[in-house]
């Protein structure tokens, strides 16, 4: 079949809106019409180059939701007309990773899904016969999508696309990294770096374990209002004080009990576990770094009991826990709305990565 995609052909280019030829689905995979997507800053992290595992060309975006159109041979958990959130974290339940209980980075797919492949080593859409990669095996930036059966959450049909397909990414990512990673207990004094798509979700899961302290730390000023309408009690603003680290052990009596990295830059990483509280201080790295990027600090920082962890979509078992996501935004138990500050066209996507690089946006959607 022919589906409408925007096709990132090259690093650092804009993205084109082309007819794409779209094979239908082999054994245990899924025929998906995308109904939303939202833009993550990972999808812009890919399009820069920065993206070790970046392939071009390809169909971008991992954050979506839509409908099943067909399912391929063998498929038994969906059928036609499921709503469904595709799952750059799969679950297969079956794997070594799965089995283990101790992770979400379920690997059944994991290698053929970063060399932009389907699990048979081969890709479904094509242009004139070329080609074009899958992305985080999920490809939202595309119409319709095939997708393996393992990495589909079917959810509740009463959820509105525009606003649960943030749940494929940023919500999940965001709020587990609070319950599933870091379980942030009642009380705790939590640090957020970067109050972004991310970071603002963090921001409303520490409020809702009922973190005491919540502090925000953003070099953009018009951060500050949308973070604390989200829960945020402290801003920081990096230009404004001396030492960011200095000003948070300050108002945390000795350091946070938590902090987490949403910005993806190696210099706020060493911040964010500098800041945490000696002997048991944990900071929880979120942020994607470029390609090259190390991180740094004196060991002594662990030795003295604080430990650094990291965080993929939030720790969250996607079959398992998006579902329920779902069902609490239904319940109005966290907001997602307000997050979601443009809608677009599939043909204005370009403007989406335009409002991210310039601040302007929280979230934009693209709705199809
Ligand atoms: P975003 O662009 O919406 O937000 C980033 C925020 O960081 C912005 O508010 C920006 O002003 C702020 N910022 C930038 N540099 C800063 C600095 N030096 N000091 C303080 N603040 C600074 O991005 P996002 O969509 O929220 O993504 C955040 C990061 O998380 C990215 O690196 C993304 O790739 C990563 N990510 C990781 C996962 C995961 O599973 N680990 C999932 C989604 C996104
Ligand atoms: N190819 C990238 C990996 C970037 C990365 O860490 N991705 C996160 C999800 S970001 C979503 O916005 C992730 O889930 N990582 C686990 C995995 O298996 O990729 C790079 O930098 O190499
Ligand atoms: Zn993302």
């Amino acid at each position: 079949m022919k589906t409408k995609a925007a096709i990132a052909w090259k690093a650092g280019q804009p993205l084109t809106i082309e007819e794409v030829e779209l094979e239908g689905p082999k054994a245990g995979e899924v025929l998906v019409e995308i109904k939303a997507t939202g833009i993550c800053h990972t999808d812009y992290y890919t399009l820069s180059g920065a993206d070790p595992e970046g392939i071009f060309p390809s169909i971008l975006g991992h954050e979506g939701a839509g409908v099943v159109v067909d399912v391929g041979p063998g498929v038994t958990s969906l059928r036609k007309d499921d709503h469904v959130i595709p799952l750059y974290t799969p679950e297969c339940r079956q794997c070594k990773f799965c089995l283990s209980q101790k992770t979400n980075l379920c690997q059944a797919i994991r290698s053929t899904q970063g060399r932009g492949l389907m699990p048979d080593a081969t890709s479904r859409f094509s242009i004139d016969g070329q080609p074009i990669y899958h992305y985080m095996g999920t490809s939202t930036f595309s119409n319709y999508i095939v997708v393996p059966e393992i990495a589909l959450a079917k959810v509740r049909n009463d959820a509105p696309f525009d606003k649960i397909c943030y749940i494929g990414c940023g919500v999940t990512t965001g709020i587990g990294a609070v319950i599933f990673t870091a379980k942030v207990e009642a009380g705790a004094n939590v640090v957020v770096f970067g109050l972004g798509g991310i970071g603002l979700n963090v921001i409303q899961a520490a409020r809702m374990v009922g973190a005491d302290k919540i502090i925000g730390v953003d070099l953009n000023p018009e951060r500050e209002a949308m973070a604390r309408k989200f829960g945020m009690t402290h801003f920081i603003n990096p230009t404004q004080v001396e030492n960011v680290v200095d000003a948070i052990v300050q108002l945390t009596d000795g350091g946070a009990d938590y902090s987490f990295e949403c910005i993806g830059n190696v210099n706020t990483m060493r911040q964010a576990l500098e800041c945490c509280h000696k002997g048991w201080g944990k900071s929880i790295i979120i942020g994607v770094a470029a390609a090259g990027q190390e991180i740094a600090t004196r060991p002594f920082q662990l030795v003295t009991g604080r430990e650094w962890k990291g965080s993929a979509f939030g720790g969250a078992r996607g079959r398992t826990d998006v579902p329920k996501i779902v069902d609490w935004y239904m319940e109005n138990k966290i907001n997602i709305d307000d997050l979601i500050t443009h809608h677009l066209p599939l043909d204005r996507i370009n403007e989406g990565f335009d409002l991210m690089k310039s601040g302007e946006s929280i979230r934009s959607v693209v709705v199809y």
